[in-house]
């Protein structure tokens, strides 16, 4: 018999380096620091140094790293019962049903994964509901979409993505789906037609570099959708959990979507959990057998999320994020430096645009590294600054010191 040889596990920061670009795909550009370890908004690399994280996993370690609450539901539960599928039941789904429900005000929950599943169940659930309770004809139903959205990954939401690095040569794609520009509602209502079962968006738009629509832009989206019979779904997988200073982003407008995913920092970085919230009877269109995950609703994950939620709201992280995040962008509005164009945020989801002529973003968040704070640049001009919801006054004054040095100098 042959057997391969395993060399020993390398281990220097170039060596890192040389593994991933030999043998891993080549579809991210990180920057060069080679994490191991990670404590609260802190992380370490592998030659010691430490950081302050401002980026958070993309807002999945909302919590900060490692937080030992979850870590010990994650062990306890680990040893106890990972995974049955949904061919049997286990004893932390209901719970973890109840307590969400009861949290976020919803009435059902359907439990997935990754944040991108539970945007494709909801447009899958969405089309259901189309034809079966609003009467939509037969293969006809359509879904209302923003420009500069980023919702995932898989075919059918890059295929509705305006940005041509996620969808170029991926083709073809799912038909069904029309593009509106963000922040427009009367665009929105106009785009609206007797087909469209539901309009999908980000109640701020993460990846297209921290968009916050213009005031009573969701709640004129939410009212459109009401006298036109068509789901609301609000892409909360960023947004959600904290991140702006409130459990929802929705909050902040007084609006409720029909259906609201989360995910992300529903496990606090510890594990892919993801869900859709219903506040209407839509998710009540499936049936046994017509949508599933081997892992969705398994009872590690939702020991993991349960923990997660818990310490979110017991340890007071939200009303930090809406303090911290305040203190971080009056921090960073009084840096005084010609590269800046405008900063803005909600909460601790801030980003920092720069003017065209400062040479992009990249170069001030490898600045920022060298200073000990890890950012990452969202397109070419645009910083973005999400620290996990547990950082302390003391910690953003030094971040903003770091950010005033890399912009002014
Ligand atoms: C990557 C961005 C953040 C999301 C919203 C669904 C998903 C995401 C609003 C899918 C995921 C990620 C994925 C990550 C980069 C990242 C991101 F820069 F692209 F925009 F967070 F800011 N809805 N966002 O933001 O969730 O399936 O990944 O769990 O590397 O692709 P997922």
């Amino acid at each position: 018999m042959t057997t391969a040889t395993l060399e020993a596990p390398k281990t220097t920061h170039t060596d890192y380096l040389a593994l991933e670009a030999e043998f891993g795909a080549r579809n991210y550009k990180p920057l060069d620091v080679v994490i191991t370890r990670g404590e609260g908004v802190w992380v370490w690399d592998v030659a010691g140094r430490k950081y302050l994280d401002c980026l958070s996993a993309y807002s999945a370690v909302n919590q900060g790293h490692c937080h030992p609450r979850i870590l010990q539901a994650m062990v306890e539960q680990a040893g106890r019962l990972t995974l049955t599928s949904r061919a049997f039941r286990n004893d932390q789904l209901g719970l973890f049903y109840e307590e969400l429900c009861r949290l976020t005000n919803s009435h059902s929950v359907l439990p997935m994964n990754t944040g991108v599943e539970a945007v494709e169940s909801a447009l899958k659930v969405s089309r259901k509901w189309g034809y079966e309770v609003k009467g939509v004809p037969a293969g006809q139903a359509e879904i209302i979409v923003c420009a500069d959205n980023f919702h995932g990954r898989t075919l059918s939401v890059v295929g509705f993505s305006t940005d041509p690095t996620s969808n170029t040569n991926f083709g073809p794609f799912t038909p069904g789906f029309r593009i509106v520009p963000f922040g427009d509602a009367q665009a929105l209502e106009s785009a609206i037609r007797p087909n469209t079962v539901a309009v999908l968006l980000e109640p701020i738009q993460g990846e297209a570099g921290v968009i916050i629509p213009p005031a009573g832009y969701l709640r004129a989206v939410r009212e459109a959708c009401t006298r036109n019979d068509v789901i609301l779904i609000l892409d909360e997988v960023q947004t959600g959990l904290g991140r702006t200073g409130r459990l929802l982003a929705e909050e902040h407008d007084g609006v409720e979507a029909d259906l609201t995913l989360i995910g992300k920092a529903l496990s606090g970085g510890f594990y892919p959990v993801s869900a859709v919230l219903s506040n209407k009877e839509v998710l009540g269109v499936l049936k046994p057998g017509e949508h599933g995950s081997t892992f969705g609703g398994n009872p590690l994950g939702c020991a993991v999320a349960r923990m997660a939620l818990k310490v979110l709201i017991e340890e007071g992280m939200i009303e930090n994020a809406a303090r911290q995040g305040e203190r971080m962008m009056e921090g960073l509005r009084a840096v005084n430096s010609g590269a800046i164009k405008t900063v803005r945020g909600r909460g601790l989801m801030i980003a920092v645009e720069l003017e065209p002529e400062a040479g992009g973003a990249r170069r001030y968040c490898e600045a920022l590294q060298a200073r000990g704070i890890l950012c990452k640049e969202t397109h070419d001009h645009t910083i973005r600054i999400a620290p996990p919801l547990v950082i302390t006054g003391a910690e953003a004054d030094w971040a903003v010191e770091q950010f005033q040095a890399v912009l002014s100098g």
